[in-house]
């Protein structure tokens, strides 16, 4: 108390010593400090509150601005409030009440859907609502709009946001193929209009920002979805996208690239337009591609690095290893040893074919199992002990068959590898959830098993079956069967009806359901494999399930991941409905891959694209089986 009583008496004699306009000058700087802090406290605070998120992007987390949540009044203005008017055919359909894709099968066997009908709050508030005959509070199916969005945002913050309304749900189960393929053409054209608006020429549309994303800045979408357009015979939107390739496009650029990815998307993208248009110039591009990638190869043990700077013809492996991805450097072969074939430059398929040939021989393998690394000095695998089918071996496991077929059936060391694979996967990482029965593909850590599995598994059932159909046993295909109904169920059985990255099998006796997800597993990034998976499971079986539940799918994306004013939106969350929060970015495979393959799913035809003389590279791109004297 003395204290401060002395330190008012000091500072006043302060104060005192002050000229009267020394005085004078601090009370009025007081003064405005008081009313400029009271006039922008509210704004000022919400406006940090609003634009900062962690966002959990693919790997790690950043620190990331986002879009205000509320519009200024005349942007809002411009905003559709129904984006799409429903057609006069559309406004007669069926409606088809409920959530969508709920678990089909299980249903019919009479048993129920946990998620849905008794943990779910959102099922158990519609049922309460549909009781009281009333209009359910739960509204789905809502378009997103861009600029109502945020990445990252939370359902909470969901609760905030403008209402958008909701679009039901419609049956087209017993409408003509026809209706489907048109919604795939309609659904290519709404990305490609949001591309072409926002992000012309560049990586990767971010439809919510309405901007783009860059990656190697070399137009990655635009050519992924090359052969796609041509195959939808989009043939306006080719001609324009084929006019940026012949004037914009160029590889004399220093910029670092990673050669499975520019391998698989751009090198396969336009290995595959030129066969398809029989035009030299995707040859030429593919030429020029390929060749800037080699000097990747120049490694100590020839498995190569997984960066290339395309301009300057060095190559390097990630910042932090010197390892290699073991799927990234067994899943460029195709594509490598077409552009041999084409160019009879022989360069490009020797480098990839003794990449295949040092792993066959490696040690390390489980039961034919790969572990996921490979170090680019000793050619050695390394974290050893690791086996999964999912991110990182994906496709190698793919690339053993494919090879062998592109190859017109004769590298036997390719199905030798391929089969014991197989056996290894039977032996080591399938099981059967709880309490459906649901076959699955888990994972194998130092001996430990592993419920987990990821949604790039989901390729497996296609691979299965394609392999079955090149005459591998029948017991593969019905492997694919079981495994495809899994993957379904990773669809049918979220409340958006849209798969999440990872799942985890319950296999306790007694689970609930099957299926759980964990909350950093939920986003989904609009990936390919399961549809593309249907789509060999139709093409071999003709069984339309495979066509209705790619059809369901479908619906879902148009549901919870289209943006009003074009593109599509890979999301955080495949379990809430209300508010999947959307993450702005459309990644290039969703043109590439999945719309293509929803096309190939639906279409009557089985010489577009026969899988008797094609085979598709892991980006979707088809190129041809060669001939057998080759
Ligand atoms: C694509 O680039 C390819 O399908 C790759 O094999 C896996 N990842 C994406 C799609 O999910």
């Amino acid at each position: 108390m003395t204290m401060q009583c002395l330190c008012i008496v000091r500072s006043s004699m302060k104060w005192k010593q002050l000229s009267r306009l020394q005085r004078n000058l601090i009370l009025f700087s007081v003064a405005l400090m008081l009313v400029c802090g009271i006039a922008t406290y509210p704004t000022v605070t919400e406006h940090f509150r609003g634009l900062t998120v962690v966002v959990k992007e693919d790997e790690g987390h950043v620190l990331k601005l986002v879009i205000p949540e509320v519009l200024p009044e005349s942007d809002k203005q411009n905003q559709p409030l129904v984006p799409e008017p429903p057609s006069e055919k559309q406004k007669r359909a069926p409606h088809k009440r409920g959530p969508p894709g709920l678990q089909n099968r299980l249903q019919k066997k009479g048993t129920r859907s946990d998620i849905q009908v008794e943990e779910n709050p959102i099922q158990e508030a519609k049922k309460a609502d549909k009781e009281k005959g009333e209009k359910p509070l739960v509204k789905r199916g809502a378009l997103i709009e861009a600029d109502q969005a945020t990445e990252g945002g939370t359902a909470k913050e969901a609760e905030n946001k403008v209402a958008v309304p909701a679009v039901e749900q419609e049956d087209h189960s017993h409408e003509p193929e026809f209706d489907r393929l048109e919604a795939v053409r309609d659904a290519f054209r709404h990305a490609w209009k949001g591309y072409k608006e926002f992000a012309w020429g560049q990586d990767e549309l971010r439809p919510i920002s309405k901007s783009y994303g860059e990656w190697f800045g070399l137009g990655l979408t635009l050519i992924d979805a090359l052969d796609t357009m041509w195959i939808l015979n989009l043939r306006e939107e080719f001609e324009e996208a084929k006019t940026w390739v012949s004037t914009e496009l160029s590889f004399n650029k220093n910029v670092d690239v990673n050669l499975f990815e520019s391998t698989i998307r751009i090198l396969g993208g336009l290995l595959s337009t030129y066969h398809l248009t029989g035009d030299a110039l995707f040859l030429d591009k593919a030429k020029d591609i390929g060749t800037r990638l080699m000097p990747a190869f120049n490694t100590p043990s020839k498995i190569p690095y997984s960066d290339v700077n395309i301009g300057k013809g060095t190559a390097h492996p990630p910042r932090w290893t010197s390892d290699s991805t073991v799927a990234e450097v067994t899943s460029i072969q195709l594509e490598f040893r077409e552009l041999s074939r084409l160019t009879q430059d022989t360069r490009y398929r020797a480098a990839v074919d003794k990449v295949m040939q040092k792993v066959h021989k490696l040690e390390g393998k489980q039961d034919g199992l790969v572990p996921m690394f490979i170090n680019t000095n000793s050619g050695q695998f390394t974290h050893l002990g690791v086996f999964t089918l999912g991110a990182r071996a994906d496709s190698y496991y793919e690339y053993l068959l494919k090879q062998w077929i592109q190859g017109g059936q004769k590298e036997t060391e390719l199905l030798e590898d391929y089969l014991q694979a197989l056996e290894g996967v039977k032996k080591n990482l399938l099981k059967k959830s709880s309490p459906n029965s649901l076959t699955f593909v888990g994972e194998l850590s130092h001996g430990q098993f592993s419920p987990k599995m990821d949604h790039l598994v989901c390729f497996l059932p296609g691979t299965l079956a394609l392999g079955a159909h090149h005459g591998l046993p029948a017991d593969h295909m019905e492997l694919a069967k079981q495994l495809m109904e899994t993957c379904y169920q990773m669809y049918a059985q979220m409340e958006t009806g849209l798969s999440p990255e990872i799942v985890h099998f319950n296999m306790h006796e007694g689970s609930i359901r099957d299926v759980d997800v964990k909350l950093a597993d939920r986003h989904n990034l609009l990936r390919p494999e399961t549809v593309e998976s249907l789509f060999y499971l139709y093409r071999f079986t003709k069984d339309r399930k495979y066509r209705d539940w790619g059809w369901e799918i479908l619906q879902n994306f148009n549901k919870y991941t289209k943006v009003s004013t074009g593109g599509y939106t890979s999301i955080n969350n495949v379990r809430d409905p209300e508010y999947p929060s959307p993450r702005d970015k459309m990644e290039s495979f969703f043109l590439g891959e999945t719309l293509k393959y929803f096309y190939l799913l639906f279409s009557d035809d089985p010489e577009l694209v026969s899988l008797d003389k094609y085979v598709f590279n892991t980006e979707a791109h088809p190129l041809p089986i060669w001939p057998s004297a080759e």
